[in-house]
């Protein structure tokens, strides 16, 4: 496939996702009870989780030059052709919907087969399920913000760049259960910047696209591989926060050269502007 035949395919894909929308947004509705069932990293199921997922694999899967697709509620990859391989979270941060607070979708099209490196990804995207729903997207490398309107993508700002001066941060996990490295990093960073943190991965980071900053999900004492995962969130945000001009890490490099071993892997996650995750890079090791 050409550099154009990709950007085409991964176009179509982000389209596709679009264009759910304003039917996974509705669907929402009466599906925020858990179902008893886990996802294959071990997360309680909601409903919308279930129903999201089906409505967007049914579209994702039929697209020509997708070969391979893959979600954070299946345990498999599903073999759907010869093309592009689509890592999907479809509702992310769904534990919010209990409280009806922000949540989103995140959408990976890696060209490499799965699981696969941030450095083979040709387009990513997530979807903010605010008062207005939006797509922030980057494929080649330009960032770009969306209205959804119908089911279809507005462009209302290109080439977003992250802003210079940076304003608020936003850090997860228990603070007991931070390693002393990250714990004398966030001690700085509070007296710097200002808190905001709502519990998802989308409406946090897009926070700090729109304002600069800061957002981690660092290793923790019980967890020191993070919570966040690589294919599915880790990769796709990293992708969109370089190309906007900032900096992702795992705490040594950037997680776009994190090698994959699982489908489902975790990874400490940390998000910014370029200065602030070199600070954290400085402090932090694996
Ligand atoms: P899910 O994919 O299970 O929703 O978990 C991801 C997530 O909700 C992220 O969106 C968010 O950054 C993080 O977990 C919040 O975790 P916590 O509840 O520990 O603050």
């Amino acid at each position: 496939m050409s550099t154009i035949q990709r950007e085409s395919v991964a176009d179509e894909v982000l389209d596709a996702v679009a264009e759910a929308v304003p039917r996974v947004r509705e669907g929402l509705r009466g599906r925020r009870e858990t179902v008893g069932s886990e996802n294959a990293s071990g997360d309680d199921q909601k409903a919308a989780d279930v129903w999201a997922d089906k409505h967007l694999a049914d579209r994702i899967t039929e697209i020509e030059g997708v070969g391979e697709f893959v979600s954070e509620e299946r345990d498999a990859v599903v073999d759907c052709g010869s093309g592009l391989s689509v890592a999907l979270d479809p509702l992310d941060g769904s534990s919010n919907l209990e409280s009806n607070n922000l949540m989103g979708t995140i959408v990976a099209v890696y060209e490499d087969d799965l699981p696969a490196r941030g450095r083979s990804l040709v387009g990513a995207a997530y979807v903010l399920y605010g008062p207005i729903a939006t797509m922030v997207s980057a494929v080649d490398g330009t960032v770009t913000e969306h209205e959804i309107v119908d089911g279809e993508r507005r462009p209302i700002e290109r080439d977003m760049a992250i802003p210079a001066d940076p304003t608020v941060y936003g850090f997860g996990g228990r603070t007991p259960e931070w390693n002393p490295e990250f714990a004398e990093y966030a001690g700085e960073i509070e007296s710097e910047l200002k808190l905001r943190y709502g519990g998802s991965l989308v409406g946090d980071v897009n926070q700090v696209i729109g304002y600069g900053g800061v957002f981690c999900y660092p290793a923790l004492q019980s967890r020191p591989e993070g919570k966040l995962r690589l294919q599915f969130e880790g990769n796709p945000m990293a992708y969109i926060v370089e190309s906007a001009g900032g900096r992702s890490s795992d705490g040594e490099r950037s997680l776009l050269d994190v090698d994959p071993e699982r489908i489902h892997q975790r990874v400490p996650l940390h998000i910014g502007n370029e200065e602030l995750i070199d600070r954290l890079e400085s402090k932090v090791e694996r």
